[in-house]
């Protein structure tokens, strides 16, 4: 029987975001956490089939809105992407907001979000930005040293703000558009390398994101931040930004309350602050998404590609 999705695609800084409203996976009921599993177990196609060609892209990160477990949550969300799913999103999240607010579910003001990783408490101000208290967030190694094939040794921090972030400084790259490609091969070989050598986040969880610094005119920084499933993130990335500021907290080199403003890539730009919790910190990003398309995905029977191309 042909399957039909309901969805509403964002983009967060030029980062897409696309919620599945209708027409999902039943999952259950539980922490999300477990319905992740479900999900990763028995519904994967759908993932695929959603944000991979030929319905999607490597850049998509998909999204699906689920009744919440925790108290006093106005949604719950998992998030997806071409390569699997993600413990949390930073840019989704904002997406989500503004995906809500359009579908006129929720209003200005604060609202707390259930995601497989615990509650982010999301602000929708009245100008249509949004703040995220995202997951607290923590650094677990300074100046790691990793042999990438290539290009030698490279240095960097491991730290987590909701996805593990291996953030590197020094690097002899330029952080600019035009540079995109060079940027790319160099993350992957250092994503590689993490993975050959086991150099991994906290329980040996994978280092699934790389962060790279440099320069920026309008901002405090602007990063190029290589995803999971190989795109590079067109937004500042609400974790990675999170993770660096761990790392600027741990460095002594940001004050509590004090603002961040991260660029992307491309010129999109977050602001960040943190309030300390014990040996980490608690971030809030900041940032707007924009409503880009509202359809309906069809997945019909006899479709070879139903499930999407595997990358
Ligand atoms: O904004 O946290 C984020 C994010 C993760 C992957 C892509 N964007």
């Amino acid at each position: 029987m042909t399957k039909t999705l309901t969805i509403i695609d964002s983009h967060t800084g030029g980062e897409p975001t696309r919620l599945i409203v209708e027409g999902g996976p039943d999952l259950g009921t539980g922490p999300l956490a477990e319905r992740l599993e479900r999900f990763r177990a028995s519904h994967d196609a759908v993932r695929t089939g959603t944000v991979c060609e030929p319905r999607g892209s490597d850049v998509l990160v998909g999204a699906l809105l689920c009744a919440p477990h925790a108290d006093d949550c106005v949604a719950g969300v998992i998030f997806f992407n071409n390569a699997g799913y993600l413990g949390m999103c930073g840019h989704g999240t904002i997406g989500l907001v503004k995906s809500l607010a359009h579908l006129g579910r929720i209003g200005p003001g604060r609202h707390r979000i259930d995601t497989p990783v615990g509650v982010v408490v999301a602000d929708l101000h009245a100008d249509g930005s949004v703040s995220v208290d995202n997951v607290p967030s923590w650094r677990l190694a300074k100046q790691r040293a990793v042999a990438v094939p290539g290009f030698g040794t490279v240095i960097g921090d491991i730290a987590w703000g909701g996805n593990w972030f291996f953030l590197v400084g020094q690097h002899g790259l330029a952080v600019e558009a035009r540079n995109i490609g060079a940027l790319a091969a160099f993350a992957q070989a250092v994503m590689q390398a993490l993975h050959e050598q086991g150099i991994t986040g906290a329980d040996g969880a994978a280092i699934d994101h790389v962060e790279l610094f440099g320069p920026s005119q309008q901002a405090d920084s602007r990063n190029f931040v290589l995803c999971p499933g190989k795109a590079y993130d067109r937004s500042p990335c609400g974790t990675g930004t999170s993770a660096k500021l761990a790392c600027l907290a741990a460095d002594g080199r940001l004050a509590e309350g004090q603002v961040w403003r991260q660029e992307s890539i491309i010129g999109s730009v977050f602001e960040a602050s943190y309030r300390r919790i014990g040996a980490r910190i608690a971030p809030t990003i900041r940032g707007r998404a924009w409503i880009s398309g509202e359809a309906r995905l069809v997945f019909e029977d006899d479709d070879p590609f139903a499930g999407g191309i595997a990358g």
